[in-house]
């Protein structure tokens, strides 16, 4: 793995440029196979909204959406089946990105995949279904360019913007795992889609 081309730190999180970029090929290739396995799909909310972005999972755990709520999952709901297991090349990449950021031993159990078409977003949330907030969460992405909103503590913070290009990744943690973010609505550009891999301890 190479050192990532340039980093910066807002406090909690840590920006790895192009640190993932020597995994894409094991990357889209486990993404075709576990998106073969657990396809792709759009989740509802607990008010019966469709989520934008398409998910799908692989590891212990799956992070999901329904009118019920969310929860982590160990069988997909669509098939009964367990979630695809997590590529090696898959969670090798999160542990090494978070131990870059200075969260040694990460051991993710979920990693959540989000599939963003032009004009899908994420609004501000906060990810808190998950026991352990001392556990850091890593992120890649893949494909068209995105703008990640960072709002903060509070709901009511005027979101910061922050670019994220094709094998970025993300390491949040520490003080501000419970701040709000989110992702501005996708433009169109010179890929069909962008493609989230979020690492979590999910239990
Ligand atoms: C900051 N996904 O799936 S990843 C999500 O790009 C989610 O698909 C976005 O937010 C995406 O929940 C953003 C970056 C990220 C992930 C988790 C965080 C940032 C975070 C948790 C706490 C704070
Ligand atoms: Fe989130």
């Amino acid at each position: 793995m190479t050192a990532e081309l340039f980093a910066e730190n807002l406090p909690g999180l840590t920006h790895l440029h192009g640190f993932a970029l020597p995994c894409m090929e094991a990357l889209h290739a486990g993404i075709a196979t576990i998106t073969a396995a657990a396809p792709f799909r759009h989740m509802e909310t607990g008010r019966g909204q469709k989520i934008s972005a398409a998910m799908s999972n692989c590891g212990a755990w799956g992070w999901t959406s329904s009118r019920q709520g969310y929860r982590y999952t160990a069988a997909d709901p669509l098939s009964g089946a367990p979630w695809p297991a997590m590529p090696p090349e898959f969670s090798s990449l999160a542990i090494s990105a978070a131990a870059a950021a200075g969260f040694p031993g990460f051991a993710p159990d979920a990693c959540l995949i989000n599939r963003y078409t032009p004009g899908a977003q994420m609004t501000l949330h906060q990810d808190r279904d998950e026991a352990d907030l001392t556990a850091p969460i890593v992120s890649v992405s893949l494909g068209l360019p995105a703008v990640f909103l960072w709002g903060g503590a509070t709901r009511q913070n005027k979101a910061a913007r922050l670019a994220l290009a094709h094998g970025d990744v993300l390491v949040w943690g520490g003080p501000s795992r419970l701040n709000y973010h989110g992702i501005a609505k996708l433009k169109p550009g010179a890929e069909p889609e962008r493609i989230n891999l979020t690492f979590r301890k999910a239990k």
